[in-house]
């Protein structure tokens, strides 16, 4: 027996997006209902796949005040799925706690899991039956570990929905804490979880999977790259596959642009629009817009010309002007170049500390200053410079240490 669901998690409906407030009343009106065009598009896939039901694994709702448009749409979502003969099951996290009212208006079609752990047994018109296991959190802040509470109870295939945080993710409010190894111990096939924006799979030691789908639509720039939800194919013997499907219909990118040879404001608004149209033309989905986050890089003397002002014009310059994009900010991550070959010439100990600055500007990552001998000497030369070089921990420190003790010389030399 196969049965295939989709499952979702993390709706956010009716989130408004971090970072664009200020140019919101710029936008084409697809910008501000994203989320909820998300929905529709899962929707419709849901329908055109004829999955066997669709999991929700809570944050259906943004607020806790639940906007009428998102309840509205959400309510839309259920009906087109129940015309279809789609079964929904649902449990809520910390966005959207468990309100007995809330459930009142949806169709027969939807099951949701109350505050209290409860299995439900469901048969396909065609006889095929298998078994959900879920739970709501009664409020936002969920301590204890829900995951305990479920385990398997027939041989039909079983499905775990639950919001919650496996293995305390840092970046995640740590409500409902488990670990893969709960999950495991439950013995289910598959456990639909939901609360972790990025996705995530666990295959478990007992042979089933534990999946993030991550959230349906990304809402801010820490967001970024494709959203939507997973295509569960449950077979039996076999461990769940769980395929990855898109449904943002706007996607946050963040776009490094490096600046080396740009020599004016002009030709860095140029470079911006050109990678703004990459991505577009890049885009084979025509219904699909962006928003981006530049990071300007590299080393140029234009940097200096690059205040904060002017960052802001070149980003509101090509949001002014887009269908298809816009632009979230514009950030200076480029520096200055300095003039080390020629500082090196000098000699002493400013010619000393020239490679060490190469290092740090060039290579990031510096791990030339990992060799013992050379950082002996580097925190030397500091020294002689009278910086504190006790806090000289890591390579990352000293290549900082060393771009400061370079800014001193060019402004200060010996
Ligand atoms: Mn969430």
């Amino acid at each position: 027996m196969t049965l295939r669901f989709l499952h979702l998690a993390d709706l956010h409906l009716d989130s408004p997006f971090a970072g664009l407030e200020q140019s919101m009343g710029l936008l084409p009106p697809r910008f501000a209902q994203a989320s909820l065009a998300a929905l529709t598009r899962a929707v419709d896939f849901a329908i055109q796949e004829r999955v066997d039901a669709v999991l929700v694994a809570g944050d259906l709702y943004d607020r806790r005040d639940r906007s009428l448009r998102a309840r509205l749409h959400w309510l839309g979502a259920l009906e087109r799925l129940h015309a279809a003969g789609i079964a929904t099951f649902v449990a809520h996290g910390n966005h959207d706690p468990y309100e007995p009212v809330s459930a009142k208006a949806w169709p027969s079609s939807v099951h949701t899991f109350g505050p209290t752990h409860e299995e439900k047994v469901h048969q396909l018109p065609d006889g095929r039956t298998f078994r959900v296991q879920g739970v709501s959190f009664p409020q936002a802040a969920v301590t204890e570990n829900l995951a305990v509470q479920f385990s398997r109870r027939g041989s039909e295939p079983t499905i775990g929905l639950l919001h919650c945080n496996v293995g305390r993710e840092s970046g995640h409010r740590d409500y409902a804490p488990c670990t893969v190894d709960d999950l495991s111990a439950a013995r289910l096939d598959y456990w639909a979880l939901g609360h972790v924006h990025g996705a995530r799979q666990y295959p478990l030691a007992s042979g089933g999977l534990a999946a993030y789908p991550g959230n349906l639509q990304g809402r801010h720039a820490l967001e970024p790259g494709p959203r939507g939800g997973l295509l569960v194919t449950l077979a039996d013997g076999a461990r769940p596959i769980a395929t990855p499907v898109a449904f943002d219909t706007v996607r946050w990118l963040v776009r490094d642009v490096a600046i080396d040879g740009l020599t004016s404001v002009e030709a860095v608004a140029q470079a911006l629009a050109q990678d703004a149209s990459s991505v577009v033309a890049a885009e084979p989905d025509p219904e699909r817009a962006f928003v981006l986050r530049f990071e300007l890089t590299g080393s140029a003397p234009i940097v200096a010309a690059l205040k904060p002002s002017v960052l802001s014009e070149l980003e509101y310059g090509l949001t002014e002007k887009a269908q298809r994009f816009v632009v979230e900010s514009v950030q200076l991550r480029a520096e200055l170049p300095l003039p080390l070959d020629r500082l090196a010439e000098g000699g002493g100990l400013v010619a000393e500390l020239v490679p060490w600055a190469k290092g740090a500007l060039l290579q990031p990552r510096v791990e030339a200053l990992g060799a013992r001998t050379e950082l002996e000497s580097l925190v030397e030369a500091l020294g002689r410079l009278r910086l504190d070089t006790e806090f000289l921990s890591s390579p990352e420190v000293i290549a900082e240490a060393a771009r400061r003790a370079v800014r001193l010389l060019v402004e200060d030399p010996p």
